[in-house]
C-alpha cells in the first residue's frame, strides 16, 4: 500500500487588516511583499521592527528636498484610533537598535486622514544625502493597551548643508530598558498622564511622543512640545541615553496590586481554545470565551496572525471581574474605531487536507 500525503491548501490571511504607509513605498520584505507588512510590529515597542520593519536600505530612494514638502499616504484596513509621527535618521549603515533618530512631524488622529495625500514640511536644516524616514502609528483601539506599527523608507535628501546642526538632539528609539515609548497606557508619563490618552472616554486629547527636533514649529509639532501631557523626554543633546528615567517602567503611582496582564501574540495555526489551553496548562484560570470576549472578537474562529490578544486570567489586572474595565465596557464615543471592519474582512484560516491512497 502506498501512502500519499498531500498538503492541498494553505490559505493565509489576506493582507487587508490593520494598516501601513503606502506613499512613499516603504522598505520591503521581498518581491511582491514590497512594503506590504501591515500587522502590528513584532516585539511591540521594544523590538527592532518598531524602529524599522525592515533593516536593509533599498536602492529605490525617495527624493526629498530640505525646506520643501513631502507627500505621505497611509492605508488602514482597520482604521484604529491613534496617532502617527515621522522621524528621520542618517544612521543608514547602523544596526536598527543602534540608530539615532529625531522627529519632524506629528500626525494626530491619523485614521481621519486614511487614504489621503498628506503633506508634511521638511526642515531646511536636514543635510544632504541618504536618510531613513520612519513613519509610526500607535493604535489605541485596545486601550489601555496599544498596537504598534512602523514603516521606513529610504530617501535621498537634497540640501545645501553637508552636516546636521550641532544642537540637533538625536536619540535611540529603544532607549532605557524597553523603549522610548510606553508599552501601554498603564505606564505613567513624567507629566502624570497615562502612557496613552483614553480614546474612548471624555478625557482630553493628547499625543504621546518626544518633541520635534530643534523646536520645529510645523507639522503639529506643538502637540508633543515640552510641557504637554504626552511629552517624552529624550534628554539633552548628545546624551545618547535619552534620560527618560521618569516616564517609564511603572515607576509612578500606578503600581498594580494584581498580576500584570499577559499578552499572547497570535501565530499561524492558533485557535482561541489552543491559546486558552496554553495558559490553563500553566495554572492560569481563563477560558477561550473570556479571551474572545475581552479582545472584542466578533467571531472567535477568526483570529489575526500577529495580533496581540490579552489573556484576562483570574487575578490579573485584566481580569474582567477585577476593577479594570475591559475595552468593551468603555463607552465608545468621541473617536470610534474600525475594529469591527477589520474583523469583518480578515479571515485567517489554514486549511489542510490529508489524502491517503
Ligand atoms: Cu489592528
Amino acid at each position: 500500500m502506498i501512502k500519499q500525503f498531500l498538503l492541498v491548501a494553505l490559505l493565509l490571511g489576506v493582507a487587508y487588516g490593520h494598516g501601513r504607509l503606502i506613499k512613499p513605498v516603504p522598505r520591503q520584505g521581498s518581491g511582491s511583499l514590497n512594503g506590504q507588512a501591515n500587522a502590528p510590529v513584532s516585539g511591540g515597542v521594544t523590538g527592532k521592527d518598531w524602529i524599522c520593519r525592515a533593516g536593509d536600505a533599498v536602492a529605490n530612494k525617495q527624493p526629498v528636498t530640505a525646506g520643501g514638502s513631502l507627500t505621505l499616504q497611509w492605508n488602514f484596513g482597520a482604521a484604529h484610533v491613534g496617532d502617527c509621527a515621522v522621524y528621520v535618521s542618517y544612521d543608514v549603515g547602523a544596526d536598527r537598535s543602534d540608530q539615532k533618530w529625531f522627529k519632524i512631524a506629528n500626525l494626530p488622529r491619523c485614521k481621519d486622514d486614511n487614504n489621503k495625500d498628506m503633506t508634511i514640511k521638511i526642515p531646511s536644516w536636514l543635510k544632504n544625502g541618504h536618510a531613513i524616514f520612519r513613519w509610526d502609528w500607535y493604535a489605541l483601539h485596545i486601550w489601555p493597551r496599544a498596537e504598534f506599527y512602523s514603516q521606513c523608507f529610504d530617501a535621498t535628501v537634497s540640501s545645501g548643508q553637508a552636516s546636521l546642526p550641532g544642537d540637533l538632539n538625536q536619540y535611540k528609539l529603544n532607549n532605557r530598558p524597553g523603549s522610548l515609548y510606553p508599552a501601554n497606557a498603564d505606564e505613567q508619563l513624567a507629566s502624570g498622564s497615562r502612557g496613552y490618552r483614553n480614546p474612548f472616554g471624555s478625557g482630553d486629547f493628547y499625543m504621546t511622543g518626544p518633541p520635534c527636533a530643534k523646536s520645529y514649529a510645523e507639522n503639529n509639532c506643538a502637540l508633543t512640545a515640552k510641557g504637554m501631557p504626552g511629552y517624552l523626554d529624550i534628554g539633552a543633546v548628545g546624551s545618547n541615553t535619552g534620560g527618560n528615567s521618569g516616564n517609564n517602567g511603572n515607576s509612578g503611582t500606578l503600581t498594580p496590586a494584581k498580576q500584570p496582564c499577559l499578552t499572547h501574540k497570535v501565530v499561524q495555526g492558533d485557535t482561541m481554545s489552543a491559546i486558552a489551553k496554553f495558559y490553563t496548562d500553566q495554572g492560569k484560570v481563563v477560558t477561550w470565551e473570556e479571551i474572545c470576549d475581552y479582545n472584542n472578537y466578533e467571531n472567535c474562529n477568526e483570529i489575526l496572525v500577529g495580533d496581540d490578544l490579552v489573556i484576562p486570567f483570574k487575578g490579573s489586572a485584566c481580569d474582567p471581574e477585577g476593577t479594570t474595565a475591559s475595552p468593551q465596557d468603555t463607552a465608545t464615543t468621541a473617536e470610534n474605531d474600525g475594529s469591527a471592519a477589520e474583523l469583518g474582512i480578515l479571515l485567517v484560516s489554514a486549511l489542510t487536507a490529508f489524502l491517503f491512497a
